[in-house]
């Protein structure tokens, strides 16, 4: 991996009315990498012009298809331009681009996916949002196999294998929980490299609360496809319990009255039905991941 004076390095972020900050992310970036693209996701402000007259190549979405979608433009856009190092930062000042080099370093020693963390600074990123993140890292490393500590950071280098080996499908934010699960499956080198963690008071552009849910959920189905023994198994326990729990009582309630609490006796049957059917799921689409594999 000695080639370091031909590396070619790119730089790429996904932008969604980041006119603010795009320009001097851009101009600092280019300090470090060969070349700067910029995925414009639909703004409905000068993002694209911005970035343009700051020297980069803006690549637009006719609308605004979410933050996955806008990487997976970037990816597609990087294989053409067939770089040896690929860096995805966000457009929003968060990450700064004088981190850039550690995160390239980090590729040329062999690395195929280098994770910005923000672990070190983490006392910078509000309770709310640090809580979020450590449930969302959670998830991932549980469905992944990868010992990522910050999955949620979008401040990342690939090599050109890890370029050409993920296939990506998430349109929404679970795009970096994906992209950490795809890798282990590719069996990538994963690393993660401290980095610089600010937040800006207007830094966020949607609702964090709204924003985690939706990774969740998304990482939710990424178990549910991976680890259906698991996920279905775990689900159908669950109401199974809950439907035996509130048999007893219809029993109990039934032994003290002699009458049978209607309304309680059908939660237990949908709930015990419900349970049954998670389970034998579960079984049934492990048996045929099995299979397929
Ligand atoms: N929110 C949002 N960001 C997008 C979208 N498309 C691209 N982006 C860009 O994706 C990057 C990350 O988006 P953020 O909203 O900052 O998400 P985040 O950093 O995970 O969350 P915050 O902590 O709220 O900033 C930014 O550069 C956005 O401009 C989109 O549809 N919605
Ligand atoms: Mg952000």
């Amino acid at each position: 991996m000695a080639k370091k004076q031909n590396v070619k390095t790119l730089a790429a972020m996904p932008a969604y009315n980041e006119e603010k900050y795009i320009g001097s992310l851009i101009l600092k970036a280019r300090q470090y990498v060969d070349k700067v693209i910029v995925v414009d996701d639909g703004s409905t402000d000068c993002t694209a012009e911005v970035a343009g007259l700051a020297g980069a190549t803006v690549i637009r979405h006719g609308e605004n298809r979410g933050k996955g979608a806008a990487v997976q433009s970037i990816l597609a856009e990087a294989r053409k331009i067939a770089p040896d190092i690929l860096v995805l930062l966000d457009a929003d000042a968060q990450h700064s681009p004088d981190d850039i080099p550690a995160l390239i370093k980090s590729v040329m020693d062999g690395h195929d996916l280098a994770i910005g963390s923000r672990e070190e600074q983490a006392n910078k990123t509000p309770y709310y949002r640090r809580i979020g993140q450590k449930i969302l890292s959670f998830s991932t490393r549980a469905v992944s196999k990868a010992s990522v500590v910050d999955s949620e950071s979008g401040f990342r280098a690939l090599s050109s294998k890890a370029l050409n080996t993920l296939d990506l499908t998430e349109n929404g934010f679970a795009i970096e929980s994906e992209m950490i699960t795809r890798a282990a499956d590719n069996n990538l080198s994963i690393t993660e490299v401290p980095i610089t963690n600010i937040y800006t008071k207007d830094g966020s552009t949607i609702n964090p609360f709204r924003h985690g849910i939706g990774v969740l959920a998304r990482i939710l189905v990424l178990v549910s496809e991976r680890k259906p023994l698991f996920f279905f198994g775990v689900l159908g326990l669950i109401l199974s319990v809950l439907g035996f729990l509130t048999g007893l009582r219809v029993i109990n309630i039934f032994s003290a009255t002699s009458v049978i609490p209607i309304g309680t006796a059908l939660i237990s049957m949908v709930l015990l039905t419900i349970g049954v059917l998670c389970i034998f799921t579960g079984i049934i689409l492990h048996v045929l991941t099995r299979r397929t594999r």
